[in-house]
């Protein structure tokens, strides 16, 4: 029911090649690294004979448009129906395909089976599995994924994380590209000077709005809002040096929980038809329900573990990781350009995560190299999309961390070295935050179809607008008469939202720098320690 990222491993023949070294005695937290030769061991004990008595799926599949100039094939081979149907959904699949790889010869080798053999005869369980033996193992350097034991999205599903991201990352660098965990959404407000459609991109770490932001319903009149993808970019700067974006996938696989008529309308919409659920409670007239899809709960409800379920039982009906997995072909906004091979032009990327304290509502970076750091320094409380436990704020740079192809030094300066050969088309880098907390303990900022107010800003900004922002010592935050408060004026605690203790700030410069150093030691780019030595200047000044 959620990724496991403990048994997530990259193999290549150098460890430094995929994790940098972690100081002394700490337990390095930037991915898991195997070896080939232990890779070759666990694939011969684990494979042999493991799909027998069930049926062997072969799955073309293209991420991007099929042929398009930014995509790229991959064929999985697989002993789940549910992942064949799903693939369906999440990736572009069919002959086309094939004739396309028969043309150059170029895929991504997928290899995944639930690891749940059955002797002649046996059945299988509901939800086959092999939780103790799980593996998901990547070879960037051969361009194959090897998936055993689980049958769950991202550990299943081979296009997403462990192709578009994480053999993806790793293409990206030697090839001059980025493969980022980011949605791509397109806004056209009403007072535009050219009247024109902007995109912009961000990366939240798993389970903190992509999908909620890339079909955000804007509470502001006249404002449009259109979507290009919800999880996944693949980005690269073409001849005229703008950067370019496209989703490489075909479908959304949603967080459920949370999602209704209220919050987003357009989810609501797009899961309506050839949707496949898991982990959600079925209704007693065969319909599905999750946690906050309706005020009022069901009287009864079979759970996601096909219990009996009625209200006040103390269960979740849904499990907090439970999903709908959608075709983008069903998303009421879909974006014009969604499939346009040379992708839509990006001019701001936010960064973002759950921060209850101390990270204001936005703030926009001073320059490239401060955008790269804040990117670093990205942190999220934990949330139920991986295996982890309780509301810690944990590191998740470039909400990345779960799934970096390659050394994340490396991929620092491989960013950095982007910022330096582009600079006039440089897009703009901004911080958000729509999860601090209050005194109260409540969230200070009302969230959902209100964050159109801050894109307002930040698009503002990209069109060059200079007159809106006052410098702090974070960045550039908006002024208060900059940003479109109508009708919400008494629900936002503006100075709350925006302040920047000094003491948090500078424990939080504290924790970086220890992050940095036992996390990422020698394999950090010296413009990253310069960002840091800078913030905390800006606040001891
Ligand atoms: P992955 O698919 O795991 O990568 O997640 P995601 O980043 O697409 O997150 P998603 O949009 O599904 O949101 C996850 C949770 O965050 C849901 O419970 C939402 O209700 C909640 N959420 C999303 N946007 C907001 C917001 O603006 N404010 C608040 N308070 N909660 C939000
Ligand atoms: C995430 O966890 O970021 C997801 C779900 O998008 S999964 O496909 O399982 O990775
Ligand atoms: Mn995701």
């Amino acid at each position: 029911m959620a990724r496991v990222e403990s048994r997530t491993f990259i193999s290549t023949p150098k460890r430094i090649t995929t994790i940098p070294d972690a100081a002394e005695g700490v337990q390095g937290k930037l991915g898991h690294w195997m070896s080939p030769e232990d890779l070759d061991k666990k694939v011969e004990t684990l494979f042999p004979g493991c799909m027998a008595g069930r049926t062997m799926y072969v799955i073309p599949f293209s991420m991007g448009p099929i042929g398009g100039p930014l995509s790229k094939n991959g064929i999985e081979l697989s002993d789940s129906a549910y992942v064949a149907v799903s693939m369906r959904v999440m990736t572009r699949v069919g002959t086309k395909v094939l004739d396309c790889i028969k043309k150059d010869g170029q895929f991504v080798k997928c290899l995944h089976s639930v690891g749940a053999p059955l002797a002649s005869g046996e059945e299988s369980a509901l939800w086959p599995c092999n939780p103790e033996q799980v593996i998901i193992a990547h070879r960037p350097d051969s361009q194959e994924i090897i998936s055993f034991g689980s049958g769950y999205g991202g550990n299943s599903l081979l296009g997403k994380k462990c192709f578009a991201l994480r053999i993806g990352s790793a293409l990206a660098e030697r090839q001059g590209w980025l493969a980022e965990h980011m949605l791509i959404m397109g806004l056209r407000r009403p007072g535009d000077k050219e009247g024109k459609r902007r995109y912009v991109t961000a990366a939240f770490p798993s389970a903190c709005g992509k999908t909620n932001l890339a079909m955000l319903n804007p509470t502001l009149p006249g404002y449009d809002v259109t979507c290009v993808g919800d999880d996944i970019a693949w980005l690269r700067f073409n001849k005229k040096g703008e950067l370019r974006a496209i989703n490489p996938e075909n479908g959304f696989f949603g967080v459920a929980p949370g999602t209704s008529d209220d919050s987003n309308p357009v989810a609501m919409q797009t899961i309506f038809k050839n949707t496949v659920f898991t982990n959600v409670a079925m209704t007693d007239d065969g319909g599905v329900w999750w946690e906050g899809m309706s005020k009022e709960e069901p009287g009864h409800l079979v759970d996601w573990t096909g219990l009996d379920w009625t209200p006040g039982c103390g269960r979740k009906a849904a499990h907090p990781n439970s999903r709908f997995c959608a075709p983008a072909e069903n998303c009421p906004i879909l974006d014009d350009s969604w499939e346009d091979p040379e992708g839509v032009k990006i001019e701001a990327i936010l960064f973002g995560g759950r921060r209850p304290q101390g990270v204001p509502l936005v703030s926009e970076a001073l320059s490239w190299e401060h955008g790269v750091f804040l990117g670093a320094g990205l942190k999220s409380e934990a949330t139920a999309a991986a295996e982890h436990k309780g509301k810690m704020v944990m590191h998740d740079p470039f909400s990345m961390r779960p799934f970096f192809g390659y050394n994340f030094g490396n991929y620092l300066k491989h960013w950095l070295s982007l910022g330096k050969k582009h600079t006039e088309t440089l897009p703009r880098i901004f911080m958000v935050n729509w999860f601090r907390k209050g005194e109260k303990g409540g969230f200070l900022w009302p969230g959902f179809g209100e964050n159109a107010r801050v894109l307002d800003w930040i698009l503002r900004r990209c069109e060059g607008a200079d007159d809106i922002s006052r410098a702090s010592a974070v960045g550039h935050v908006p002024t208060k008469e900059s940003m479109n408060l109508e009708g919400i004026e008494d629900q936002v605690a503006w100075d709350e939202l925006f302040s920047t203790p000094r003491d948090f700030w500078l424990d939080e410069v504290e924790e970086l720098r220890t992050y940095f150093a036992q996390q990422v030691g020698s394999s950090l780019p010296e413009e990253i320690t310069e960002q840091l030595d800078s913030l905390e200047k800006r606040f001891k000044a």
